[in-house]
C-alpha cells in the first residue's frame, strides 16, 4: 500500500484495509458492514498491472497486490468526480442545513476543488415536504444510495429506492407515492448516513424562536434520556469527569442553556419514562394474568409503532396502550403543570428535545394527544438543539449546571436507561419484580436484556410467574420476529427501531462510530448507578401525581391522560 507492506486477510475489503492502515481513502457511498457498490467513484485507487482505476470499496485484497491511493492519476480522477458532482449540485451551500458538516463540501475542500468547472442545468426535481419528520431535496442528492441501503439492508423497511433514469433519477418511495403515504417509519436512520443536505430532519428551530419571542407564551421544554449523553460530544470531549471516555451527563448544563435562551421551565422526559413504567408494568401483569393479547409490545418508539401499523396491521393489538414518555409528559405539561404553576394552560407551548426524527411525527398524531389536541407542540432533535444554542450564542459547556424544574424533573435510574436498547424492558422487569414480591431488590440478572445484538431473549421467574422477554434493536430484527411468528414465543417484547436504541437515534449527531454509541449507553448506565433510586415507583413525584391526579396505575383517569389505542 503506497510502498508499505500491509498484511490483511485474503478477500478483505480493500477500502477497509486501506483505512485501517493509515490511508483514509474517501467515499460518499460506502457503509461500514455492507458490501461496497462503487457508486460514488471517490475511493478509486491505482492497482499495479491494471490500466483502469478501481473502486477500492468493491475490490478484495489479494496476495501481492500493489496499491497507490494518492498518485497523480488518482487525485486527478477524484477531483474530476467531485467536479461532476458539483456541476449538478445547487449552489446554495451558505443556506444549506448541512453547511457545517457536509461530506461533499469537506471533500471539495480537501481535494482543492475551488471553482465550478462544469455548468449543467439543475435536475428538475421538486422537494418532498410531505413527511412531518424528514425533508428530502432531490437536487442535493448524489444518488449514492446510502439511504436506500440503510432503509432496506440495515432496517429491513424497504420504503425507498432509486426511481426513473438519467437527469430525473431520484430516491423515492415506489409508485411516486409521497414519503408520508409510503412505508417509511420516520426512524431517520437515512438522515444519519446522507452525505449532503438531501435528507435531513424537518427543521423546526424557527418555530421555537417564534414561540420564545411571543410574550403571551409560556414555553417549557422536556429533555429525552439519550440527548444528555450525546449533545455534549461537541463541547465536552476530553472533559469527561473520570477520563474513562464515558460521556458526562450534561442535562444540568442544558437546563442552564435553555433558560438562558428564554425557556420558562425545563423538565425531564425521564419523569415520563418512570410514569410509563408504572402504567406499562401494570398492563403487562394484567395481560399475563388474563393470558390475553400476549405478547405485550412496547410502544414508546413511534417508528416501531408505525412499522407495526403499516407493515403488520393485524398485530397492532399487541402494542401497549401506553403513550410514550414524551406523550405522557406532554399530557402532564398541558394539564398538571399549569395547575401547579398557576398559568393558563392555553398559554403553554411544549417543546420536546429528542434524539429522534419520528418523535416529530408522534407529536402530530391525534391518537397521542388528548381530546383531539396535540400535547406536544414542537419537537427538536439533538441536532436542532445544537443549532438553536449556536444561533443564540449560548455555550452550555461554559455554564454552571442547574437542576430540572420541580416537580416533573425527578427521575429514577430506571428512566435513564430507556435511551439504550433493552433499557425499557430492564426498567419494566425491575418494577414487575417489585409488584410480584413487594421487594425492591437489585436484580443484576435483569441486565441480561441489554446488549448490542439485534435480538436478545431471556426468561425470568417473577415469584412463580414466568416472563419470556425478547428485546429487538433495529427494524430488520423486528421484521424477522413478526414474519416468522417467533414473537408468539414471548410474553413481553421491547422493540426500538434504531439499532442500539435512542442513543443512536435518527436525530442524533452524525458520523458516530459504534464504539461511541456504546459509550453513550455506558453514560446512561452511569446515570442509573448514581441515582439514589432504580425502580420507578420510588420516584416520589410519581406517587404525588397518582395521589393528586391519576388515582392508581391503569385507572380511568390514567387511561384518559396517558394511554391511547391503535386501529389496524
Ligand atoms: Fe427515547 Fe423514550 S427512550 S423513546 O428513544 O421511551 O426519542 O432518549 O425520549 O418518549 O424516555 C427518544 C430517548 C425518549 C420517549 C423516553
Ligand atoms: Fe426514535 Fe428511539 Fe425509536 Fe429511534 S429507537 S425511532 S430514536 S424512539
Amino acid at each position: 500500500m503506497n510502498g508499505h507492506p500491509v498484511e490483511a486477510p485474503a478477500g478483505a475489503n480493500l477500502l477497509e484495509v486501506l483505512r485501517s492502515s493509515g490511508f483514509p481513502v474517501p467515499s460518499l457511498c460506502y457503509l461500514e458492514g455492507l458490501p461496497g457498490i462503487g457508486a460514488c467513484r471517490l475511493c478509486l485507487v491505482e492497482l499495479a498491472g491494471d490500466r483502469r482505476l478501481q473502486a477500492s470499496c468493491a475490490t478484495r485484497v489479494r496476495e501481492g497486490m500493489e496499491v497507490l491511493t494518492h498518485s497523480p492519476r488518482v487525485l486527478e480522477a477524484r477531483r474530476a468526480v467531485l467536479q461532476l458532482m458539483l456541476a449538478g449540485h445547487p449552489n446554495d451551500c451558505l443556506f444549506c442545513q448541512r453547511s457545517d458538516d457536509c461530506d461533499l463540501q469537506a471533500l471539495a475542500r480537501q481535494y482543492g476543488v475551488r471553482s465550478r468547472d462544469y455548468e449543467t442545468d439543475l435536475r428538475p426535481l421538486p422537494p418532498d415536504p410531505s413527511s412531518p419528520s424528514i425533508a428530502y431535496d432531490p437536487q442535493k442528492c448524489l444518488l449514492c444510495q446510502r439511504c436506500v441501503r440503510t432503509c432496506s439492508e440495515v432496517q429491513g423497511v424497504e420504503a425507498i429506492g432509486l426511481v426513473r433514469r438519467g437527469m430525473r433519477m431520484q430516491v423515492s418511495p415506489p409508485f411516486g407515492l409521497d414519503w408520508a403515504k409510503s412505508g417509511c417509519t420516520y426512524c431517520g436512520q437515512c438522515t444519519l448516513v446522507c452525505p449532503t443536505g438531501a435528507l435531513t430532519e424537518k427543521d423546526d428551530v424557527s418555530r421555537v424562536w417564534e414561540a420564545l419571542e411571543d410574550p403571551t407564551r409560556v414555553v417549557v421544554a422536556q429533555i429525552a434520556p439519550a440527548v444528555r449523553v450525546s449533545v455534549g460530544e461537541a463541547w465536552a470531549r476530553g472533559r469527561e469527569p473520570d477520563g474513562s471516555g464515558i460521556p458526562a451527563d450534561v442535562s444540568g448544563r442544558l437546563v442552564s442553556a435553555l433558560k438562558a435562551v428564554g425557556f420558562h421551565a425545563v423538565f425531564d422526559t425521564q419523569f415520563g419514562a418512570d410514569l410509563t413504567i408504572m402504567e406499562e408494568t401494570h398492563e403487562l401483569l394484567a395481560r399475563l394474568g388474563s393470558g390475553k393479547e400476549l405478547p405485550l409490545f412496547t410502544s414508546c418508539c413511534p417508528a416501531w409503532v408505525r412499522f407495526v401499523e403499516l407493515h403488520f396491521p393485524d398485530q397492532v393489538h399487541h402494542l401497549s396502550s401506553c403513550r410514550s414518555p414524551q406523550g405522557m409528559m406532554g399530557s402532564l405539561l398541558r394539564r398538571y403543570y399549569p395547575r401547579l404553576a398557576g398559568v393558563d394552560p392555553e398559554r403553554v407551548t411544549v417543546v420536546s428535545i429528542m434524539p429522534c426524527t419520528a418523535k416529530k411525527y408522534e407529536a402530530t398524531r391525534p391518537e397521542l394527544g388528548t381530546d383531539g389536541r396535540s400535547d406536544v407542540d414542537i419537537v427538536l432533535t439533538t441536532r436542532e438543539l445544537s443549532r438553536l444554542l449556536r444561533q443564540a450564542g449560548v455555550d452550555p459547556g461554559a455554564l454552571p449546571p442547574k437542576p430540572f424544574d420541580d416537580p416533573l424533573g425527578e427521575s429514577t435510574g430506571a428512566a435513564a436507561i430507556f435511551g439504550a436498547s433493552g433499557g425499557v424492558a430492564e426498567a419494566a422487569l425491575r418494577e414487575a419484580y417489585h409488584l410480584a414480591t413487594g421487594q425492591t431488590a437489585a436484580r443484576p440478572e435483569f441486565h441480561l436484556v441489554r446488549g448490542w445484538d439485534d435480538l436478545r431473549a431471556v426468561e425470568f421467574d417473577l415469584n412463580g410467574t414466568q416472563v419470556r422477554c425478547a428485546v429487538v434493536s433495529g427494524l430488520k430484527g423486528a421484521r424477522r420476529l413478526l414474519e416468522t411468528g417467533e414473537y408468539r414465543s414471548y410474553d413481553f417484547v421491547e422493540v426500538m427501531a434504531c439499532p442500539g436504541g435512542c442513543i443512536d437515534g435518527g436525530g442524533q449527531p452524525r458520523h458516530t462510530p459504534l464504539e461511541r454509541v456504546q459509550r453513550r449507553g455506558a453514560g446512561l448506565d452511569a446515570i442509573d448507578s448514581r441515582k439514589p433510586a432504580h425502580t420507578s415507583h420510588e420516584n416520589e413525584t410519581i406517587q404525588r401525581v397518582y395521589r393528586d391526579l391519576l388515582g392508581e396505575p391503569g385507572s380511568v383517569e390514567a387511561h384518559h391522560l396517558l394511554h391511547t389505542s391503535y386501529t389496524p
